[in-house]
């Protein structure tokens, strides 16, 4: 599984040694702010069908929806640095698909895109936060950095002039706080700060869209669980 996101990487482990019995570990990782995590669920509704929930719900009786973006939203969190250095992630061009289709990344970090297809693809942004229009011969690869932060109401769209149907999108944000959902549609954010937020979740090619106001404690563990459906559709 493609992680874009070191932190979710990190959190992974985390979850894991927790569950290991070794939960010093995790208490480590919140000296002096609090940790939020939780999973994305999607709940059928057979009067609504979602066309998307075969490509990113692999278990249709419990719901775990991957590739959601989860971030938090305070004008406070603007600019926080980063706690590492630098990510290049990769978005592959594979079966005429973007793979993932959705990353995120902090402004600074780059995308390497790649052609695993043995035709020519090309990738394009017209975005206010990035602007690009490459052709994309087979093995050929292109990496792009990212300055500019358009959080999660501006994602950059992808798309290959070649085949229409080929879409990814790109949030870019100016803080640490944020998480594509994993496979098991799991999401987790260390040492946030303490203070009150917004906490978005957005699932950009299904338009499924939610938030609520949460409040961060330092050195609390919260869960913040979202089960959306079809309610959550975007007009
Ligand atoms: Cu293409």
């Amino acid at each position: 599984m493609f992680a874009p996101h070191l932190s979710s990487t990190t959190a992974a482990c985390l979850v894991v040694l927790a569950c290991l019995s070794n939960p010093a570990s995790a208490d480590e990782a919140t000296p002096g702010g609090g940790t939020i995590s939780g999973t994305i669920t999607y709940k059928a509704d057979s009067t609504r069908p979602w066309r998307y929930s075969r490509y990113f719900i692999r278990n249709s009786k419990t719901g775990e929806l991957s590739e959601t973006v989860v971030a938090l939203r305070n004008r406070a969190l603007r600019g926080t640095p980063r706690s590492g250095k630098p990510i290049t992630a990769e978005i592959d061009q594979q079966f005429f698909q973007f793979t993932p289709q959705t990353v995120a990344i902090q402004a600074g970090d780059s995308i390497r895109f790649l052609n695993s297809d043995a035709t020519t693809h090309n990738v394009r942004a017209n975005s206010p936060i990035a602007t690009f229009n490459e052709n994309m011969s087979p093995e050929f690869d292109y990496t792009h950095r990212f300055d500019r932060a358009g959080g999660i109401a501006t994602p950059v769209q992808l798309g290959c002039v070649f085949h229409g149907g080929m879409q990814a999108w790109i949030f870019v944000f100016d803080h640490p706080y944020f998480a594509v959902t994993t496979e098991n549609g799991q999401y987790s954010f260390e040492n946030v700060p303490p203070g009150k937020y917004r906490l978005d979740v957005y699932h950009p090619l299904g338009r499924l869209r939610t938030s609520k106001s949460i409040e961060v404690t330092a050195g609390r563990k919260s869960v913040e669980s979202f089960t959306l459906s079809p309610s959550d559709l975007v007009k």
